[in-house]
């Protein structure tokens, strides 16, 4: 027979098997995107791959016992990969961990779950019956009996197997596991097993951090936020937009040195330069975000407490709770939602905006998205506010509603019948395309305000518009330089480089350049502020910006800080100003240059740091859980508890 003189063994045939099946569901059943030939290739290896790393650990068994592990292994594997689907065809998502074990998702899916499994489903569980046919008929002819060296050489092969997914998976998604962009993103590139193994170290990782936690550690941070970066006092502003809808904008990728600049002695955001005139806009207003990107620009708006130094926190502590923007909107009668035309569960928006309290996400779902209309990640600006208007007109006011855009994103593609003005010209392909897809954007924002004028939205409203954090990297620093007309890009004009636009509209107002220093922590209370609601209570690191008590500085992720009077980075103390060196904080300074860089910014880069380790045990510890905000709804604390 066959099997008995060229012997294929079973590990072998499992692993194609199940490989295969697991291409077709990943191809032909999860709605998984794929943009170009690399990524279909990755696609296709991977569950290969992991296939043959499961499978391959029989042949350390025994004979017999090697079989009854591939049977069982393959039996297991499509279970999961089947709860996968069945959970997929409800949430067009992946299971994680969390959703596994609470949360209402699960329970939605409960009652549901008869509808989500069809009939023709059992052909997925064929392979499974293959292998345990063949190893019933066929017995140890199946196993192999390796000397130790080749069950070596097995493992090295598909651990080898796994290095090369991993690589092919980095040059197409650089910094893939320590980013967590999307769980579509992970499991398109190294696959749906290796996903899981991956969600439950990041998983089990904060949950250790979160059992320790008492709660006894808020007594600090509380003293410390009293202390340091509450402002009680009320400003003029206070309660001028009083039970006005919020429309806030948020700008991918929008840096603010190209408000009022020009390229070709044209201006590159007429509108926005147009609308700065009467808003209030803050000219020194700095991102403060990480590795989460726009989620960790959603983030500090929404919560006022930092992102994390590593990873997006939407991700990983999505279940913690907060005292949300959101939730203290929706106390004082606000509706929410969110805006964006990308899949929900790109960030884990889906989980966490549940969790924020923001009653609707208009995902990519809501918009008719096709490829005239879109470009790059998706649907272009234009449409996107065209098709949105439709939904805010039927929201109940007041309203807290966000908007995100998307064409202004890296790579900065653009339809060349969308450009509308020339591209920059210098080493950086990057560069040179970003200040036309920033004018696409303005123009988009130009064409969204008339249509709020148009439909009645405007009057009742005030706008904010927010850059969610830098478009252009340091890689770009030539160019960049080139178009600043500098030498080179200084670490101190690196840091300046990180501010984004904030421009707040109040219909009817005029407005003015605010130049102090901010950042993004401090959006949460100057929207409370400008609202009239009283948010003493509340736990978080930012001020209000109209505000007579201001912290004086602004913490960067990184440590860096930008106070009135210096900036800090990499070790180097700059004077705020002139951008002047004040002393490096290397060895070898002279005591004189010592004593002048501890007494500029050694005091704050303390304090920095000391904030962001809190606002990280706040976040790490889920300490908001042992404390009670006034503000807090009921329907939030019920579900909590529930899934505690
Ligand atoms: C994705 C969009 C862009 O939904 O917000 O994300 P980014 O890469 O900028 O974080
Ligand atoms: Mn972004």
């Amino acid at each position: 027979m066959f099997y008995q003189n060229r012997k294929i063994p079973l590990y072998v045939i499992a692993s194609l098997l199940f490989g295969l099946k697991t291409y077709i569901v990943y191809r032909f059943i999860f709605n998984i995107e794929l943009d170009n030939a690399m990524q279909e290739i990755i696609l296709f290896i991977n569950p290969f791959v992991s296939a043959f790393l499961v499978f391959a650990l029989s042949i350390w068994f025994k004979e017999k016992r090697q079989l009854k592990f591939t049977r069982y292994a393959m039996l297991i594997g499509s279970l999961i990969l089947y709860f996968n689907l069945v959970f997929y065809r409800n949430f067009t998502d992946f299971l994680t961990i969390p959703v596994l074990f609470q949360g209402s998702n699960a329970a939605d899916l409960g009652s549901s779950v008869m509808a989500l499994i069809h009939i023709p489903d059992i052909l997925l569980f064929l392979d499974v019956a293959i292998v345990w046919y063949l190893s019933k008929k066929y017995g140890t002819a199946l196993s192999v009996s390796y000397h130790k060296r080749n069950k070596v050489l097995a493992f090295s092969l598909s651990i080898a197997f796994l290095m090369g997914n991993y690589i092919l998976a980095e040059i197409e998604r650089p910094q893939l596991l320590q980013r967590t962009f999307d769980r579509e993103y992970l499991v398109k590139n190294i696959g749906i097993f290796n996903y899981h193994i991956y969600d439950i170290v990041q998983q089990s990782k904060s949950k250790a951090q979160r059992v320790f936690a008492d709660g006894n550690e808020l007594a600090e941070i509380e003293d410390y936020i009293n202390n340091n970066t509450t402002d009680n006092s009320k400003s003029d502003m206070f309660g001028i937009a009083k039970d006005k809808n919020v429309i806030f904008i948020s700008l991918e990728s929008m840096q603010s040195f190209v408000i009022n600049n020009t390229l070709h002695g044209e201006e590159i955001t007429p509108f926005l330069n147009d609308l700065v005139e009467d808003s209030y806009y803050f000219e020194n207003f700095y991102h403060q975000t990480e590795q989460g990107k726009t989620s960790d620009s959603e983030f500090l708006v929404e919560t006022g407490l930092y992102p994390l130094p590593s990873g997006a926190v939407f991700f990983t502590h999505g279940q913690n709770e907060y005292n949300s923007t959101t939730e203290i909107l929706k106390n004082n009668g606000y509706t929410s939602n969110v805006f964006h035309a990308n899949n929900k569960s790109f960030w884990n928006r889906d989980v966490m905006y549940d969790n924020l309290g923001i009653d609707k996400f208009y995902d990519v779902e809501s918009y008719d998205v096709n490829d005239e209309n879109s470009v790059g990640w998706g649907l272009k600006d234009k449409p996107f506010f065209d098709q949105s208007i439709k939904y805010l007109e039927d929201l109940p006011e007041p309203y807290y509603s966000r908007f995100i855009t998307l064409t202004n994103h890296y790579p900065f593609d653009l339809d060349p019948e969308d450009a509308t003005i020339d591209k920059f010209d210098s080493n950086s392909k990057t560069l040179n395309q970003y200040f036309q897809t920033v004018r696409y954007t303005d123009e988009a924002i130009k064409e969204f305000f008339s249509d709020l004028k148009a439909s009645g939205e405007y009057e009742d409203s005030i706008i904010v518009l927010m850059g969610d954090h830098y478009g252009i990297s340091d890689f770009h620093d030539k160019a960049m330089a080139q178009y600043l007309d500098k030498e080179e890009i200084t670490p101190y004009d690196h840091i300046q480089l990180q501010r984004v636009p904030f421009i707040i509209h109040i219909p009817g107002q005029d407005g003015k350049v605010m130049s102090e220093v901010a950042g993004q922590i401090d959006v949460k209370p100057t929207l409370t502020h400008l609202l009239g609601i009283d948010d003493s209570d509340d736990l978080s690191f930012g001020t209000d910006l109209f505000g007579e008590n201001r912290k004086g500085y602004i913490a960067l992720r990184d440590g860096s800080f930008i106070s009135n009077d210096y900036i800090y980075t990499k070790d180097q103390c700059f004077n705020r100003s002139t951008g002047e060196l004040i002393a490096a904080e290397t060895e070898g300074i002279t005591d004189d240059e010592h004593t002048k860089q501890e007494n500029a910014c050694q005091p704050i880069e303390e304090k920095v740091a000391k904030e962001l380790s809190y606002s990280d045990q706040i976040i790490y510890g889920d300490l908001f859980r042992f404390h009670d905000f006034k503000n807090e709804n009921e329907e939030t604390n019920e579900s909590k508890n529930e899934s505690e």
